[in-house]
């Protein structure tokens, strides 16, 4: 099995979580792909995945998977004990609300704040994430915007209980987590949203979120990117 990402970044993170959990680490051959000079977007890496994004699961018989969600749901049941999907039909449906919506509500407005409103991942990129078009930078600062009323709404949601969706970690606190670093590191989180604080440092050392792989960017990668 191999899985194509870019160590740091935050749906590699998704992934490598749920293999940290399933103790899946040791079975998987990773290639990583480099998302600054937007190898992503080349012909040999868009023959896997037309969207051309990371991450991605090869099979040795050449099933390939993309999208954060479908691999995450095939890596959990591999071994027939999901822990992150649920069981019974409430769960699983509740576990997949909470998902769209955290999707919608957070991650997909921080990237798109990433992307149109900052530098992004630079100039490699830029024909595909950050063309310029009037009101680019604008559009880009409303989702910033948007991000920041998620932050606020998760904020309350996790005021009373312990995990997104469950009392236990799924797949929506998954997204969140990542969300959450993605946000930091862009310079979206407020000191009010505590709730948020004490949830994401009680996830950060769940074992297999402390000692996933690749959870920092590669120096070249911040050097490029601070440069
Ligand atoms: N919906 C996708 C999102 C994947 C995604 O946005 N991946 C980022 C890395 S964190 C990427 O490949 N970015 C490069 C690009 O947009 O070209 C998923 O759930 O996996």
């Amino acid at each position: 099995m191999k899985i194509y990402d870019r160590e740091g970044t935050p749906n590699a993170a998704r992934i490598r979580i749920v293999l940290a959990a399933k103790g899946l680490d040791d079975s998987v051959e990773f290639e990583t792909v480099d998302l600054i000079s937007a190898a992503q977007k080349q012909p040999a890496f868009l023959a896997k995945n037309p969207i051309g994004k990371t991450p991605l699961l090869e099979l040795d018989d050449g099933f390939i998977l993309s999208e954060s969600t479908a691999i995450t749901e095939y890596l959990d049941h591999v071994d027939g004990k999901p822990m992150f999907m649920g069981t019974t039909p409430r769960d699983r449906a509740t576990i997949l609300m909470m998902q769209r919506r955290v999707e919608q509500l957070l991650l997909e407005p921080v990237d798109d704040f990433f992307h149109y409103g900052t530098p992004g991942l630079g100039k490699a990129l830029a024909p595909w994430r950050m063309p310029e078009w009037d009101g680019r930078r604008e559009w880009g600062l409303r989702r910033g915007d948007m991000a920041r009323n998620g932050l606020a709404y998760f904020n309350r949601v996790l005021a009373d209980r312990p995990y997104l969706a469950l009392d236990t970690f799924t797949l929506p606190d998954i997204t969140l987590y990542i969300s959450l670093i993605f946000a930091e590191v862009i310079g979206l989180i407020s000191s009010e949203q505590t709730s948020l604080a004490a949830w994401r440092a009680k996830v950060d050392e769940l074992p297999f979120v402390k000692n996933r792989t690749g959870r920092a960017l590669r120096p070249e990668d911040l050097a490029r990117l601070s440069g």
